[in-house]
């Protein structure tokens, strides 16, 4: 499976993420990025925050150094699980790396500290975008770090739909409601119009990000309209049909130095050969 990690980059970090982060021992001024796996790059013009999971411990680990004097290394927060895949890939430098992924103990990051941040995502209007809890991310999957775009992914817009809806929910995260940014139009379907995800759900009357049955029938409409019949509204390939243009949005970030092309294993190899 091939994800598309983007690199969203933290602004600024609340007083909470910067406590938490000086534990990794970063150089000063170094670049911290969440990457965020996705199957969907045609959609990162769509993007209204960044989620990760409260309760999953991070790593920050540094990229490897390609010997091209412009392009500095940098810091990524990932699942400690996608870092070593990342490190296997030559994505990440090989002893610090490694140092971070056998110390966990020391070295991590909760995705709670996280919670609030602003940071700064690729090709969407927004010029500032936050970091949201969201209790159904995969520790096991991708990055665990996910980019949402609620006007074409349900999980997103019931997700963010529960964090406006219940001011509990916010306040134990400490989420407000300026952090919550309105779906984008960005694809057009014939049969769903340009707000697909957000139509979808709320047809099928979805109530919570734990409604997995109706969520998996709407994420998989929307993910077959949208390739075969979405064509993008937005951007440089306005006009264009999704599946003719999905790649070239893909390599335009990744030239860009705007996302990184990630494996994902089929299997937990590593877990056999220790
Ligand atoms: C942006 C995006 C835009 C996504 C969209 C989907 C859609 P899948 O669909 O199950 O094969 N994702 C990535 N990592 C995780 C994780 N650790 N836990 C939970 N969700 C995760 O998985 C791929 C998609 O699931 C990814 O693509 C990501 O959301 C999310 F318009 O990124 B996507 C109809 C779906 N539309």
């Amino acid at each position: 499976q091939e994800y598309t990690l983007i690199k969203i980059e933290l602004a600024a970090p609340t007083a909470t993420a910067a406590k938490a982060l000086s534990a990794f021992d970063l150089p000063k001024g170094a670049r911290v990025f969440l990457v965020a796996g996705t199957l969907r790059p045609e959609t990162m013009y769509g993007q209204t925050n960044c989620w990760i999971h409260p309760d999953i411990n991070y790593l920050v680990v540094p990229t490897a150094s390609t010997g091209d004097a412009a392009a500095a290394v940098e810091y990524l927060v990932c699942t400690r699980r996608s870092a070593r895949n990342m490190l296997y890939q030559g994505i990440l430098a090989d002893s610090e790396t490694l140092e971070s992924i056998e110390s966990p103990a020391r070295r991590r990051l909760r995705g709670a500290d996280l919670i609030g941040c602003p940071a700064r995502a690729p090709l969407t209007p927004y010029e500032r975008v936050y970091v949201l809890p969201m209790m159904t991310i995969k520790e096991t999957k991708g990055t665990g770090v996910v980019t949402s775009v609620p006007s074409d992914a349900p999980d997103d817009f019931v997700a963010l739909q529960d964090l406006r809806q219940k001011a509990a929910l916010r306040d134990k995260f400490g989420v407000t409601m300026d952090m919550l940014l309105d779906p984008l139009p960005i694809i057009d379907i014939p049969e769903l119009g340009d707000l697909a995800a957000v139509t979808l759900a709320k047809e099928m009357k979805i109530q919570s990000q734990n409604d997995r049955e109706k969520l998996d029938l709407v994420k998989e409409r929307v993910y077959k309209l949208g390739f075969y019949d979405g064509v993008l509204k937005v951007g440089e390939f306005a006009g264009s049909r999704v599946q003719d243009v999905k790649k070239r949005v893909q390599q335009q970030l990744v030239d860009t130095r705007q996302a990184i092309v990630y494996m994902e294993p089929e299997k937990e190899w590593y877990l056999d050969y220790g």
